[in-house]
């Protein structure tokens, strides 16, 4: 559109994010699992920018004169920002910030000296939900996602001194994934650490490494991807299985079968191998667990033996630290699980922290992890399924070799309409074709009218997922035996949610809502109910480990939180509900 002679960018320009959208950053990975990295975590100056100032007056040009050399007023002064520390969740550091949501611009400096390196990342482990970063006064791209990592070169513009810009914007919009309606905290921020990688030029961009299906366990396959360099060849060693093997590299890309016999990795005896993968000057050291998880008509088999999964749904939240939770509470986590006899978590809605998966491969935990289409997406817009295809590549990309992630779930409870399964088929088809060594799930609805599991999506998965309340929102429970018997999927059925709330210690009888009582009585129908049900019935997961922050939630028990916790919020509580899981689970254990 043609400008008026008084038009300014800086205030007049109302697509201003468009310039910014136009270089996302998309399935920037790099595999960094095992890889020596030095971290930009800390205390960063931040500024509170509810109207977007950053990005519409560009203050990363950091302009202080016009081309007179007058003075600017400035709004903005980096260095003398109040600080916050990253990672974290805005809303936890700053009682100001508790329900904050839009923009927060980050800044810090950081010295650079090359130490003989060709090439030079940052990666931003994740931030909430959009991210325009700017490194020494350029836009280097803008990432959508508020969960998964991504990678920026900053080879050709790092100096002596440097400054990094990061504008943090988590509002939430129809067009996202997940869009502005969930049943969740909305929290903002670098949740994630910020780190620097010094790559030499030709570099592993991407190691997958996996027990070969149906080779009776007797071969590995593993690919690489070479990022600057199109040929020459790549060595993979696993010196506790005699493994000293070359993959030709062309293209840019190699893979190779070996035979090797590892032994197994399973949830009694996670076994992780050291495996080293190098190319000319790169390498790197992962550990790594081989196990097989296949389906074979209506069960689902790990390492080739029928499994039920003892499940446990969780959100990844602290009370103290929000979505940003250290390594201290995600083992108090897993060790919870345990003490309830799980071998399974559903890490709901959202990619959790990578060191979750790392930390479940060495204490031996399987694990659904899941990309946030959920409720009602914008099935029909391209970008929003750019959006979320890229979400899912990226957490693929960054767990792949994990042993104890088994299911990569493509969303939850969606609307069965015609765009919503071309949108999710589409997601299922990548996520098989990104990985075949897994399992491919959703958590869908059941037909509400006819008790019975319809949805079109649970022909385009390996293992459904199904979400009931009954003894809660659907109080008639009988109506659960009817759904069990009038459905036929032919594949494995998880109950990926069910559940009931309770406040912490409040006690009354078993037909007292929000009492820990009726909790446990719905708990008690639904373990009966599970006894009786099915061979189909391949695994459980209740609704939910621990009570979340929940902004829908606003009756005077609830206080901001979903109460279908087993746990209290602070995870020390342990509600009636939760030894009744402990006892099914322990029961079958013992089968
Ligand atoms: C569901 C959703 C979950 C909610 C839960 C509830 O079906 O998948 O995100 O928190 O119900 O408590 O209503």
């Amino acid at each position: 559109m043609e400008k008026t002679g008084n038009f300014q960018e800086g205030i007049h320009l109302v697509e201003y994010e468009k310039k910014y959208r136009a270089k996302l950053i998309q399935n920037s990975g790099i595999s960094d699992y095992g890889r020596e990295k030095e971290s930009l975590d800390g205390f960063w100056n931040y500024a509170i920018d509810q109207y977007d100032t950053c990005l519409r007056q560009k203050w990363f040009e950091e302009i202080y004169e016009n081309e007179n050399g007058l003075e600017y007023p400035m709004d903005f002064s980096f260095d003398t920002w109040e600080r916050m520390r990253v990672p974290s969740c805005w809303n936890t550091q700053k009682e100001l910030l508790h329900l904050y949501e839009g923009t927060i611009v980050y800044t810090r400096r950081f010295k650079y000296k090359n130490h003989g390196e060709d090439r030079v990342f940052i990666k931003i482990g994740a931030a909430n939900y959009q991210s325009v970063v700017f490194v020494n006064k350029q836009h280097m791209g803008t990432h959508l996602g508020g969960d998964t990592p991504f990678f920026i070169e900053v080879t050709d513009v790092l100096q002596k001194d440097n400054r990094i810009i990061i504008a943090v914007n988590n509002t939430r919009r129809r067009t996202n994934v997940p869009c502005e309606n969930t049943d969740w905290f909305n929290y903002g921020g670098i949740h994630r650490s910020v780190e620097i990688l010094r790559l030499p030029k030709a570099f592993i961009q991407d190691f997958k490494i996996n027990l070969q299906r149906g080779s009776d366990f007797k071969k590995i396959d593993a690919a690489v991807c070479i990022n600057g360099s199109e040929s020459g060849t790549a060595k993979l060693s696993i010196p506790q299985l005699g493994v000293n093997a070359e993959i030709p590299i062309t293209g840019g890309k190699g893979r190779i079968t070996i035979d090797a016999a590892p032994r197994l990795w399973d949830v009694e005896n996670p076994t992780l191998y050291d495996v080293h993968i190098a190319f000319e000057n790169d390498s790197i050291t992962e550990k790594i667990g081989f196990r097989e998880i296949t389906v074979n008509g209506e069960d689902i088999l790990l390492n080739g033996k029928k499994i039920f999964l003892r499940g446990i749904c969780t959100h990844e939240e602290s009370v103290e630290n929000g979505r940003a939770v250290t390594e201290e509470e995600i083992r108090t986590n897993y060790r919870l699980a345990k003490e309830m006899n799980c071998n399974f978590m559903r890490l709901a809605h959202y990619p959790h922290t990578e060191k979750a998966a790392q930390i479940a491969d060495e204490i031996g935990m399987l694990l659904w992890e899941e990309i946030p289409v959920y409720w009602a997406i914008e099935f029909d817009n391209p970008a929003t399924y750019a959006d979320a295809e890229n979400q899912l590549q990226e957490l693929i990309h960054r767990d792949y070799n994990r042993a104890s992630v088994i299911i990569w779930s493509v969303g939850n409870e969606n609307e069965d309409t015609n765009s919503r399964l071309t949108f999710m088929s589409k997601l299922a088809k990548t996520a098989k074709t990104t990985d075949p060594s897994r399992l491919i799930s959703a958590a869908c609805l059941y037909d509400l009218h006819q008790y019975k599991i319809l949805d079109r999506l649970c022909a385009h998965v390996d293992v459904i997922g199904i979400n009931e309340y009954f003894g809660w929102y659907n109080p008639d429970f009988s109506q659960l035996l009817r759904l069990f018997e009038n459905s036929n999927p032919n594949k494995p059925v998880i109950i990926s949610e069910f559940g009931a709330c309770a406040m912490p210690h409040m006690r009354g009888t078993k037909d007292e809502l929000f009492t820990e009582d009726k909790q446990l009585h719905v708990f008690q129908q639904q373990i009966e109910a599970f006894k009786a049900a099915p061979p189909y019935l391949s695994g459980v997961s209740p609704w939910i480990f621990f009570d979340f922050r929940c902004p829908r939630r606003t009756n005077v028990l609830q206080g901001y939180y979903n109460r279908k916790g087993l746990l209290s919020p602070d995870k020390k509580h342990k509600k009636l509900a939760f030894y009744a899981m402990q006892e099914f689970y322990g029961d079958l254990n013992n089968q």
